[in-house]
């Protein structure tokens, strides 16, 4: 397989089925909430405070759930037995480029109609009985009175419905992990050399052929102490005097669904971090390949605990048994954010921490930052990413407490110049193995 091209490796035959899905998860969905029809605003970009600039547009992603066409201003009128509807703005305008034309393997799944203004066509849904409207445009709440606008129980099922990605969006997230890895692989090269970390940003952006506004999310890329910053995006224009280690947190997108990738590289060939990395990989391997149908993630997450408590004890770092380290809560200085997160359309993608039901699914107590509490099935994408961070915040408080002793505290005094680890991968879950689908990318590249 080649990896110049992402896209080359997408099975466009996959997306029809993946159409029909969502039509029939709408329909089971409408049905449910005693509705009819179901009108989704793509969007539009917002008017900067006083200015004439828009601030970067990001399609609704309830929309782009349907069509790969991610145009503001656009709209689909959902009805089940009906070919859906796909108001598609094309501007007479002279003053920007048009969006883009639909191409076959989507459009001719659709009744595309033109509409040249933002926002007459709305006029043409006068009936609003048994009519929903999903959108954040403005506008919506002037033009449909009389309809449900975003109702939180359809939204929730559409939301459940998404959580389980098709074959279609299975490749989409995988070509995404492609063409992340592209970038990964030259900031990877980059690093050694002395690179800045703007300077890193802008081979990444080269490689996959994103624009800064393109990526799923603000790239993390962090030298040294900045990787004990969790999401350190300043982008510092100099090379550090002595080079010691680099958090690369990025993601590509393609057709709308991102990945989210994190590597971890020091300059050091051997050591206390050098060691810590291998762990920290070491682990994050283990947990990704326990990923099963059936698993609650919260048992994932705590498990990324005792294996984290079990690697800060082996390195020497602190004195206590895992099981110890946890009842302390001094595993959660080291890692203090969750085991990872649904992903697809959305980077922090939607439903992870409610049942089918719409009900919240309690996190574990001492772990509030995790966003993923569901048990899993197959289909699911999420993340695995553990960490361990020298944070002095979290550390200090340590320092005076009752386990300090405990502590080698010479040892993370020489580690709190690397800042810290995170190694992060996408993950698919089916009825069977995972799919690991970020080391298949890096794989398929070497
Ligand atoms: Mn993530």
């Amino acid at each position: 397989m080649s990896n110049n091209d992402p896209i080359s490796t997408i099975d466009f035959s996959l997306y029809p089925a993946h159409l029909q899905r969502c039509l029939s998860r709408l329909e089971q969905a409408l049905e449910a909430q005693r509705l009819d029809r179901l009108l989704i605003h793509s969007g539009e970009p917002a008017l900067c405070f006083l200015d004439d600039r828009y601030s970067p547009y990001v399609v609704n992603p309830q929309y782009a759930w349907w069509t790969p066409h991610h145009a503001p201003h656009c709209g689909l009128l959902l009805e089940p037995g009906r070919q859906p509807v796909l108001y598609n703005y094309q501007p007479v305008d002279y003053w920007h480029a048009a969006p883009p034309r639909p191409e076959s393997w989507w459009a001719d799944h659709f009744e595309l109609r033109d509409v040249t203004d933002p926002n007459d066509w709305l006029d043409d849904l006068t009936d609003q009985s048994g009519l929903a409207v999903i959108g954040d445009a403005p506008v919506l709440a002037q033009k449909f009175p009389n309809a449900a606008l975003n109702p939180g129980a359809l939204l929730h099922q559409l939301h459940v419905a998404r959580t389980v990605k098709t074959p279609w969006e299975q490749g989409c997230l995988a070509a995404a992990n492609h063409r992340a890895v592209r970038g990964h692989l030259a900031v990877a090269e980059a690093f050694v050399p002395g690179t800045s970390e703007f300077e890193l940003q802008l081979a990444y952006l080269r490689a996959t052929g994103h624009s800064d506004n393109g990526t799923p999310y603000s790239n993390i890329i962090a030298l040294n102490e900045h990787a004990a910053v969790l999401h350190f995006t300043e982008l510092s224009r100099s090379v550090p005097l002595e080079l010691r280690s680099l958090v690369i947190d990025a993601g590509a997108e393609v057709f709308g669904y991102a990945s989210d990738i994190t590597r971890t590289y020091t300059t050091q060939q051997a050591g206390p971090f050098a060691d810590l990395i291998k762990g920290v990989d070491g682990l994050q391997t283990e947990l990704a390949g326990a990923v099963r149908a059936g698993v609650d993630y919260r048992d994932l997450h705590l498990q990324a605990h005792q294996l984290v408590a079990a690697l800060l004890q082996a390195q020497g770092i602190v004195d206590m048994e895992p099981e110890a380290q946890l009842e302390a809560g001094l595993s959660s200085a080291f890692l203090p954010h969750g085991l990872g997160h649904y992903l697809g359309l959305q980077v922090h993608d939607v439903a992870g921490l409610v049942d089918d039901d719409g009900e919240p699914i309690p996190r574990p107590d001492g772990h509030p930052y995790l966003r993923l509490t569901r048990h899993l099935e197959a289909g699911n994408v999420l993340t695995i990413e553990p960490g361990v961070y020298f944070i002095e915040q979290l550390l200090a408080p340590l320092r005076s407490g009752p386990y300090s002793q405990h502590i080698n505290w010479s040892l993370i005094d020489s580690l709190k110049p690397y800042g810290g680890i995170r190694i992060e991968d996408d993950v698919l879950v089916t009825d069977d193995q995972p799919r690991n689908l970020s080391r298949e990318a890096f794989a398929a590249a070497a």
